[in-house]
């Protein structure tokens, strides 16, 4: 099914967010809203405890068929998996029906930091996607490394900075055919720094025809 709303003159994009604990998912979701809407803050805890939905109508964000039409961003913010108080397996409930409940997911956009290494704990947002969507989600998923305004201080150069990953990273990356975006969800003009990474993943939605990807029967 393609990806129109009723309204012929709007594409809708839904989009998940999934990743471990504080590795920035509510922050994009931010970013790629243009507000500050989903709770994000700094925590030893997990700060997301259930699903969100939000979502934000851009007027004349594409060209389709001659004439000028408006992008729909909806974006499910869930809780981190491992999460701090939730088993995986109610992470997976929860987000499962999340997402049977409020309409289907053409991107998973899998959130790692860029500024700390990367052991294990992402294997597990890995696993959700499997547990969900089977092996078909990789074709939907992009990685988005938060935090590049750290290693813009630090001087590193992006390609540069990912050759230099560990094997998980890399893994990580095959994957998803290396599709991965940095951004920076601190920045002052969030509706500017949201912008690359909102056409990255209309592009990606356009190879896929605008399909969905269907949960596992199990949902
Ligand atoms: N400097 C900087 N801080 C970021 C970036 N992304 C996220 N943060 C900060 O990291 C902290 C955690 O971000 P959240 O968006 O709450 O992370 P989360 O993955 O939703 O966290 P949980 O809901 O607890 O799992 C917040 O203080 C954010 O402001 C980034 O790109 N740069
Ligand atoms: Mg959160």
């Amino acid at each position: 099914m393609l990806a129109m709303a009723t309204d012929t003159d709007t594409l809708t994009l839904n989009i998940l967010l999934l990743g471990g604990p504080q590795s920035g998912k509510s922050a994009t979701g931010n970013t790629l809203l243009g507000s500050h809407e989903f709770e994000s803050r700094p925590s030893l805890g997990s700060v997301t405890q259930s699903c969100q939905l939000l979502g934000k109508t851009f007027p004349r964000y594409l060209r389709r068929q001659g004439g000028e039409a408006a992008l729909s961003v909806r974006v499910l913010d869930t809780p981190a998996c491992p999460h701090c108080l939730l088993s995986d397996g109610d992470v997976q409930r929860a987000v499962g029906d999340a997402v049977a409940r409020r309409g289907r997911v053409h991107l998973v956009l899998l959130v790692l930091r860029a500024d700390v290494p990367l052991c294990g704990v992402d294997r597990h947002a890995v696993w959700l996607a499997q547990e969900l969507f089977g092996p078909e989600w990789t074709t939907h998923a992009l990685i988005v490394f938060t935090h590049r305004d750290t290693l813009e201080r630090a001087g590193a150069e992006e390609e540069e900075y990912l050759r230099r990953a560990s094997g998980m990273v890399r893994e990580l990356l095959d994957s998803v055919r290396l599709r991965h975006h940095f951004v920076d969800n601190s920045a002052v003009w969030l509706r500017t720094e949201g912008k690359p990474l909102l056409d990255k993943l209309l592009d990606l939605s356009r190879q896929n025809k605008y399909r969905e990807l269907p949960l596992k029967d199990s949902f």
